[in-house]
């Protein structure tokens, strides 16, 4: 079995972007006069829904009050956030960088499989890794391509049919149960690196779990799965692991 391409999912993944959603998500709130305020406590109950919008849905639902203007309210929301990421206020995870800047040395092609949009992947990978960053990946699919969401795996399928790959000669990277359940429930192996709202959940689905990708001076711990590298997932300790 030969790796022939990584797929990234970027909410938690690439970035912990959720809490910067949430606290773009009270702001539009507020500035719309409502007294909606998400804790971080409910906030990690509600990312079991993906996809913003539909949180927004299913938070009027739960609390049985009338369901306010979502689009747009989601679109202020989206317009906040992409301003704290070109504030620099939502940096990569450790190790992202590194593997990203890895892969594409090694020509090793490279996906993004996300249940936002393409304009906040776009926002992000600008910030962080520079203008023209997001030409480095292959195939990018998003809440632009697909209306089904996390963990039916039909963000993942259209990525894996874009790439013209199978599943099995893939590795797909997830920080949520609801993303792994979309990758694994079509069976590309998945590394999960928790994020600060999913690190309670269940990852038994995946390859590996690992705390984060790690960096020479700060070493990713093992949690379950593969032992892959020591302390730093590189292209090498990815490709042996499926060698
Ligand atoms: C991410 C999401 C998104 C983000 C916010 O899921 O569910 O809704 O929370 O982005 P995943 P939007 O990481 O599994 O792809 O508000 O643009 O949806
Ligand atoms: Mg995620």
């Amino acid at each position: 079995m030969t790796l022939k391409a990584l797929i990234f999912d970027v909410d938690g993944t690439l970035a912990e972007t959720e809490e910067s959603h949430r606290v773009s998500f009270n702001q539009a709130f507020a500035e719309t006069g409502m007294d909606w305020n998400w804790s971080r406590d409910l906030y990690r109950k509600l990312l079991k829904t993906n996809g913003g919008i539909h949180r927004l849905r299913k938070f009027a639902e739960l609390e049985n009050v009338e369901q306010p203007d979502c689009l747009k309210l989601h679109a202020r929301k989206t317009e906040i956030y992409q301003e704290n990421v070109s504030a620099g206020k939502v940096p990569l995870r450790p190790g992202v960088e590194r593997l990203i800047r890895q892969a594409r040395e090694a020509g090793l092609p490279m996906a993004i499989a996300t249940a936002t949009g393409l304009s906040n992947v776009y926002s992000l990978l600008t910030k962080n890794l520079g203008e023209g960053s997001i030409e480095w990946f292959k195939v990018i699919s998003t809440a632009n391509d697909t209306t089904k969401r996390k963990p039916d795996p039909h963000v993942f399928q259209i990525t894996l049919d874009r790439l013209e790959l199978k599943a099995h000669q893939c590795l797909a990277f997830e920080d949520s149960r609801n993303g792994l359940l979309s990758s694994t429930s079509i069976n590309i192996p998945t590394l999960v690196t928790p994020s600060v709202y999913t690190d309670d959940q269940d990852f038994s689905e995946a390859m590996c779990v690992v705390t984060t990708l790690g960096e020479p001076e700060y070493h990713a711990e093992h949690i379950s799965g593969t032992r892959i590298g020591s302390g730093i997932i590189d292209v090498e300790a990815l490709k042996s692991a499926f060698a």
